[in-house]
């Protein structure tokens, strides 16, 4: 058993997450960089401010990811970093580091797929009211062009945002993550809804202006319910439920995001529980949100579950296996989500992101052994190689991360990289894993189907 010879197995990264030089070159501040210098709200008071270096560290690592044989990275641009106050003036330095990174890339023979937001938002548009000031939609348009324009002579793999769901719901509505703010229903819902346009007219510019034929998505955390059993019941109630707008939040919701998205409607059932929450809908708003897609990129770690549950959330128990973030092993949730995605909006999918948290050292031998993050890989893949079986397109898979890096309020104890990052010193180390996903790749996934 094997993957098709040009899936793309990649490894993904988040700008805030690895590259560090806050304050370098002319970089403006976002609102993580704003809001953890205060020691606050992270595990140990840690923050970007440095993280793995990777603004100076990036040609060792695009050479790391090439002795791993893979194929595309899936990288994050500071929006700050290109723009320094969201609009106005370019940052010709922070736009230069973008493109010397393509080329590098490129030159290793690894595609980049560039995600244009992954929750770096500039701190001066956050004061002009960010995602809840309707103009934030005519502010990541113009950040997209300048993008475009710069790099889409040699990129075309694009994903417009990371994840609306959490940071649009960690970030403000329960207040976990940056601005570490918990709004009224309604502002969450009319953030959502601007988030979505300006998803939707990056789509359009993107379009529009690309210099290569873009393939354009986005990256939502959207996974799906496990079925109890393979009983067509049980099969449609999970799908129910599945997609079905859950009102403990806004944010954390499948269809919410991605119905309006590819139908051009909110879910009539969001609509209904919100009532006079819900944002107003301006004429061609809806129209502008449900541009055209080449694919669904999606991250999934676990199954969906009601984390209300005072003992057991769905797919876990007594003793079962998790993760370092305490997430439950559900590697089911790769065809179930798949499947259910699939059959509601068509698209070809890319995981976006997958991967795990796992204890990890430099040990007394000086290598890092991970068999846990080796099989939970390994049990993940031969999920999405079942869905693939049954008729499922899956344009490639992602692993979460290339390295180990800030894992926002958690810090940096979580670590999930294929490679070991020494915070000290900055050395990386290739984890037993990241040999692993190198013969994974150099297999065509074969090794996923040894026991061993
Ligand atoms: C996310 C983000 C990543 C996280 C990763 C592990 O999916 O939450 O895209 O930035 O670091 O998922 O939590």
């Amino acid at each position: 058993m094997r993957f098709k010879k040009d899936f793309l197995w990649g490894a993904a990264s988040a700008s805030y997450q690895v590259e560090g030089a806050y304050l370098e070159d002319g970089k403006g501040l976002n609102i993580w960089d704003a809001y953890t210098q205060d020691g606050g709200h992270v595990m140990h008071g840690e923050n970007g401010n440095v993280a793995c270096d990777h603004y100076h560290r990036f040609r060792e690592d695009v050479a790391i990811m090439k002795s791993l044989g893979i194929k595309d990275y899936r990288l994050s641009l500071s929006w700050s970093r290109i723009l320094p106050n969201g609009i106005g003036k370019v940052n010709e330095k922070g736009l230069q580091f973008y493109s010397d990174l393509v080329d590098e890339l490129l030159a290793a023979g690894i595609e980049p797929l560039i995600t244009l937001f992954h929750w770096d938002y500039p701190l001066a548009l956050h004061h002009k009211g960010g995602w809840l000031n309707r103009e934030s939609v005519d502010w990541f348009a113009t950040y997209t062009k300048i993008v475009v324009d710069a790099l889409s002579d040699r990129v075309q793999y694009w994903m417009t945002i990371n994840e609306p769901q959490v940071f649009i719901g960690n970030g403000y509505e329960n207040g976990s993550f940056a601005p570490f703010l918990k709004l009224p229903q309604a502002e969450v819902a009319r953030m959502c809804h601007h988030v979505l346009l300006s998803h939707g007219k990056a789509v359009q510019v993107i379009r529009e202006n690309a210099k290569k034929s873009p393939k354009i998505g986005f990256a939502m955390v959207t996974p799906c319910y496990t079925p109890k059993s393979e009983a067509p019941n049980d099969v449609e109630q999970a799908r129910q439920k599945s997609f079905a707008f859950d009102s403990t939040s806004i944010a954390f919701n499948n269809a919410w995001w991605a119905d309006p998205i590819f139908f051009g409607k909110y879910p009539e059932d969001a609509v209904q529980i919100l009532g006079n929450k819900m944002p107003e809908i301006l004429d061609g708003d809806m129209e502008m949100i449900s541009q055209p897609l080449d694919f669904y990129g999606v991250n999934i770690y676990e199954s969906r579950a009601n984390y209300a549950s005072k003992t057991y959330a769905e797919n876990t128990y007594l003793g079962c296996p998790r993760t370092q973030m305490g997430w439950p092993i559900t590697p089911e949730a790769l065809y179930w989500s798949l499947k259910f995605l699939y059959e509601r909006y068509g698209k070809p999918i890319l995981i976006t992101e997958n991967g795990i948290a796992v204890t990890d050292w430099v040990q007394l031998d000086g290598k890092v052994h991970d068999p846990q993050r080796m099989d939970y890989m390994k049990q993940y893949l031969r999920e999405l190689y079942r869905a693939m079986q049954n008729g499922i397109p899956v344009i490639g898979y992602t692993y979460w991360s290339i390295m180990d890096n800030f894992e926002w309020a958690s810090g940096y104890d979580k670590r999930f990289g294929l490679v070991y990052v020494n915070y000290q010193t900055q050395e990386r180390t290739i984890k037993d894993s990241g040999y692993f996903y190198r013969d994974v790749i150099a297999s065509d996934g074969k090794v996923v189907f040894a026991d061993s």
